[in-house]
Order: C-alpha cells, then structure tokens, then sequence
C-alpha cells in the first residue's frame, strides 16, 4: 500500500511543499539564443506517463509537489519500501516531439508526462547557465538535481530556467513534468480547431554565458513619423542582464558600413543610434539580411538581421514607403506528411516551398507562435508574416490573471521575434465574441503590443457578421484599436451558398483590411460537381466566388485563405472525408496539391485578386 498521502501531509506540514502554483512574472528570456554555441539537449528523455497528477505532481490545494517524481531516486529492492516510479528503466520519447505522435497509447492523451535525461555540466566561475526550453504544451514545471529551477504556462512560447546555482560538475539530471490538460482559463481555452499536441515540442539546451551578458536587443531600421529613404539609421537597444552602469556595448553591423559604442544605463539598457551609409533594405524582392555584432564584456552574439520600414498609411500599408498587396495562406504547426509539431529544419522548408510555389508573399503563423526557424526562413526567403497569440474563441477575458497570462505571452512573442525583418503585424486574438469586456481586454492588449513594439501595426482577426441580405457590415469596435482589419468570413460554406458572394458588399472601418481567414472543405481526390461539398470542384468554386467578393473592398490589402495544409482537429469527425482532419486545405496532410492550389497559384502569379 502506498503511503503517498501521509507524506505529502507530513511534508506539507514541514514546508517541503511549495504553496499553490500560480503564474510566474515573466521570465529571462534570452534573445538570439538560437544564434549562441549551446549544449543541446534534444535527443533521448526517459518519461513517465502520470495519470495521477493529484499524487505526484499538484498537492491538495493546487500547489506544486517537490518531493516526488522530481527526486529522480530508485525503487529500493531490498530494505524499506519507497518510490513506485523509477525513470532509468523507463521507455524514451524524442525531444523536441510531442507526445501524441511518438506513442500510439499517447495519441489522444491530454495530461501530465513527466521527462527526465542525465546531462554533463562542467560550470566554469563566472558564468551563468540557464535551461532554454522552446516550448512545452502547455504548463511545465522544470527541476534540475532536485531543485524547481522555473514553472511556465504558454504551449508556444520560449522559456530560459536559470540553473547556476544548482548545475555541478559532472553529471546533473533534469526533470520536466509537462501538462497538456486544457483549462478553462487557459490562453487558449478549452475548445480548440486543432490538435492539442503535449509535451517537449521544440528544443531544449543549456546555456552558459558571461556573468554579465546580453539577454535583449532590439534592433531595427530607426521609425520615424516618415519614411525618408534617403535618410537611413539603425536604432534599438541592446539589453545587458546584471551589467553596471556604464558597461560599454559595441554595436557593428560591417556590411552596412555601421559601428557605435553605446553605456549601459542604471537598468543595464544600451539604447544606440547608428547611420548605415550602405544599408540595402528588407523586402521581398530582396531579403537582405545583415551580420550584427553585439558584444559586451565578454558575451558575444552574432544575429542575421533585416532592415525595412513597416506603417500604414490610411487604408494602405506600407513597406519601405511603397503599398503592399499581402498574398498569403494561413498555416498551422502542423508538420506536413509526418504529421505532429513543426519543429524541423525539413518541415520548414516543405512549408515555405509551398508557400514559394503558389507564389505567396505572405503567411498568417496560426494561431500561436510557431518554431522560430519558421521566421528565421521567412527572413531569408523574402516572405511576409502575421504573428499571433493564442486568444482563439473563447477566452476568460473577465479574469484579470488571463490578462496578466496575456500579457507574458505576447512579451515572450514579441521578444523572441522582433529582430524579424518578415515579421510585419502582431495579431492580438482570432475570433472573438463582440463584448464590452473583451474589448476593453483586447484593447488595453493592443496598447501594450504597441508600448513593447511601436514599430509594428497590431491587428486581430474578426469574427465575420453572418450574411444578412448583400450587406456585410464590420462594426466590431475592437478595430478602433487595431491598424489593420483582418477579416475572417465562410460566405459560401458556413455562410450561404458560393454565389452569395458575388451580390455582397462589405463595409469597414477606415482601415488596412486583409481577408484573414475564407475556403471550404475537399477531400484530395475526391471530385464532382461544384455543388457538391467536400469535392475539390467546389472549393475551387468557392474562392472563385470569394474573388469576385474581394474584388470589390477597395481597401483590401491582402488574403489568406485557410488553410495551406490539412490538419489535425479533435472536432473534424466525419468518417471517410475528415477523419479527424480539417480538410480547408489547399494541400492535404500528406502533401498533395488540390486544384485549389493551382488556383491560388494562378491568381497570385497573375496578381488578379486585389490591390496595393
Ligand atoms: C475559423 C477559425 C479557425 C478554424 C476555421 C474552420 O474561423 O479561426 O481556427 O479552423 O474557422 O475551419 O472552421
């Protein structure tokens, strides 16, 4: 008979337990760290699937339990009975991976696993180490040789745990309890249009840097209340953790013939302007990107970086001064034909050759940030991309502590990622319901998109007005906090019937709009008549329509239809044509191309959908 329960009062009662598990402030996170030498620590992790979490991992009263699976000690085989679990003899799963797809027991599984890998450490003095973890879905609570090093909520974001002062020379072991259990007043809730993937699902490493070293930067092209080509300058900050007032940061940028040396303030920011004489700007047509040279005392980093000026201006948005015309594909972090969470350099490339075929400018990252060599590869290729938090539908926007989640995500989101030239717009939400509370939510979200990042427009996708007569009315009154309007509508699969679309005339605010989300469902192989649902012919038939519709906003300034690739969702549950797939694919889950495919790249090679 255990005696799990007599101890955990016991060990309550002795303080061993950590009061109620509540969400951390946020946390270093350090910038570039896929740019910095680190000891990877992906591979092989024991695990062990806890189908009791009330025992091991939370105590009675919602807190975290430190004294069990954590310990990582052995079952005695002789002498006083102790622990029933023991992660050296148990199975593997791959890390970065989600669970679901390693295991076929673990494929619906929505709970607690529990890692554990043993890692050499060899500290130097004078240095600091953190745990970097990519991200784990959905709240994790890390351990490194028996101490909780950090706890995290946010399947999708990054996360440094700092271990000096538990890491020793040698052999250290690292025990991770993540929990996919979706929660009510979680960010997103609890009804998801797609797979609920658990578990280790981007890389994890260990870092060692310099007592004093650069956790932040930010640099980008100068934003000035007008673009003046002629007049070009860098500026930003570059963050030194622990650095004394007046550390010098040196700031060189050698191809754009850029170089100043900046001091440190009281709070170890550096903020720095510098003139780039030979700076070629970011832009599709040419995604250059530049060698950055930070370095500080003895930390040293190296980013690629692009340069480019982002605004709208009325009803058109800008880069580099000239109106863009977004022609784009929504896309979850779904790894085509494998199947489970992107987080490959080989997954990346399928996603953007597709993008590059269909001849694409554009990709809404939905509905979440995904890996960060899906940015890194859109720098590189010239792609443009929308980023968003995971606000889908139905959050608990009357809860202050989802505010305060909200708001370490969208920091971990904007952090990890503002150093991307391809990033242009920081979406805040997708879908939600038109409420005073939940704009008053969203909008004070969208202020403080705005005070991390004043150089980005903010948008959110709309829950479209359902077809009511010709007249297709966006008075949702979040868009007074928005710069662009993304617009989501199913005119002629939810909505209506295909033809609908051809009589509809939409009205919006005085804003950028971008049709965020239209399509309707096929089967790959599955042909009939355009009426038909759920054959190519129709989805076919549907954009075709939506086309004429998009044609007639004139502030349009981009489209993405949902979605480039099948995926995953737990609600998609008609046998033979979904399977547990939403099928709004241009391309199927195993990677092939739809006749809607074609369409789309037709029309986007020919530019015959909207305007700069
Ligand atoms: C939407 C949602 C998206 C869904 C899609 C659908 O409006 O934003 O997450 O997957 O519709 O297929 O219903």
């Amino acid at each position: 008979l255990r005696s799990c329960c007599a101890l955990c009062c016991l060990l309550g009662w002795l303080g061993l337990m950590t009061p109620a598990f509540s969400q951390q402030p946020f946390q270093t996170l350090l910038v570039g760290l896929d740019r910095r030498t680190v000891t990877s620590l992906d591979g092989d992790w024991h695990y062990l699937v806890d189908q009791s979490p009330g025992r091991a991992l939370y105590t009675s009263n919602g807190g975290i339990n430190d004294k069990s699976y954590a310990m990582n000690t052995h079952p005695h085989i002789v002498g006083v009975h102790n622990e029933e679990y023991d992660f050296a003899t148990a199975p593997t799963l791959k890390v970065p991976g989600d669970w679901n797809t390693q295991v076929p027991a673990l494929f619906n599984y929505e709970g607690v696993v529990w890692y554990q890998r043993d890692f050499d450490a060899q500290p130097k003095p004078g240095t600091r180490s953190f745990l970097h973890i990519g991200a784990a879905n959905y709240r994790s609570h890390v351990w490194v040789n028996q101490k909780r090093v950090c706890d995290h909520e946010g399947g999708y974001t990054p996360f440094d745990c700092e271990v000096t002062a538990v890491l020793h020379p040698g052999s250290n072991f690292v025990v991770i309890a993540v929990d996919a259990t979706r929660l009510v007043d979680g960010i997103p809730s609890v009804g998801i249009d797609w797979f609920n993937y658990g578990g280790l699902t981007r890389d994890v490493s260990l870092v060692t840097v310099p007592k004093a070293f650069i956790d932040d930067y930010d640099v980008h092209l100068a934003h000035r209340p007008k673009f003046e080509p002629g007049n070009v300058e860098i500026s930003g900050y570059v963050h030194v953790l622990d650095a004394p007032a007046g550390t010098a940061v040196a700031i060189n940028i050698p191809e754009a013939g850029a170089k100043t040396t900046v001091k440190t303030d009281a709070e170890g920011n550096a903020p720095f302007s510098v003139t780039a004489p030979k700076l070629t700007l970011w832009s599709p047509e040419s995604p250059k990107l530049y060698k950055v040279i930070l370095t500080s005392g003895d930390d040293s980093l190296t980013d690629d970086i692009g340069f480019r000026d982002i605004r709208v201006d009325g009803t058109r948005i800008l880069l580099n001064g000239k109106a863009i015309f977004l022609q784009g594909a929504n896309m979850h972090a779904e790894a085509p034909i494998r199947g489970g969470r992107v987080n490959t350099d080989e997954d990346v490339t399928t996603i953007f050759n597709y993008l590059k075929d269909m001849n694409a400018n554009f990709v809404r990252l939905a509905h979440y940030p995904h890996d960060e060599r899906m940015e890194r590869e859109a720098d590189r290729d010239g792609i443009m991309v929308w980023s968003e938090i995971p606000n889908w539908q139905h959050i608990s926007f009357d809860k202050p502590e989802v505010y305060a989640k909200d708001v370490v995500m969208l920091k971990e989101m904007i952090r990890r990622d503002r150093n991307k030239a391809s990033v242009i717009l920081w979406s805040i939400s997708n879908e939600t319901s038109n409420n005073p509370t939940r704009t008053r939510f969203l909008t004070d979200l969208a202020n403080e998109a705005r005070k991390l990042d004043p150089t980005r427009p903010i948008t959110s996708a709309i829950l479209g007005p359902r077809l009511d007569g010709n007249e297709m009315a966006n008075n949702d009154p979040l868009c007074d906090a928005l710069d662009v309007i993304g617009q989501n509508e199913y005119v002629g699969w939810y909505d209506g019937s295909p033809e609908d679309a051809d009589r509809i005339h939409w009205s919006f605010p005085q804003k950028p709009v971008i049709m965020s989300e239209f399509g309707a469902e096929a089967k790959y192989g599955n042909h009939g008549e355009t009426n038909q649902r759920w054959t190519e012919e129709q989805q076919v038939y549907v954009l075709q329509h939506q086309f004429v519709m998009l044609n007639k906003i004139p502030q349009l300034r981009g489209i993405s239809p949902w979605i480039l690739v099948d995926f995953r969702s737990p609600t998609r549950n008609i046998p033979k044509l979904q399977d547990g797939y939403n099928r709004k694919g241009l391309i199927s889950e195993d990677g092939k191309k739809k006749q809607a495919f074609e369409l789309l790249e037709k029309t986007y090679k020919e530019h015959s959908v909207g305007k700069p």
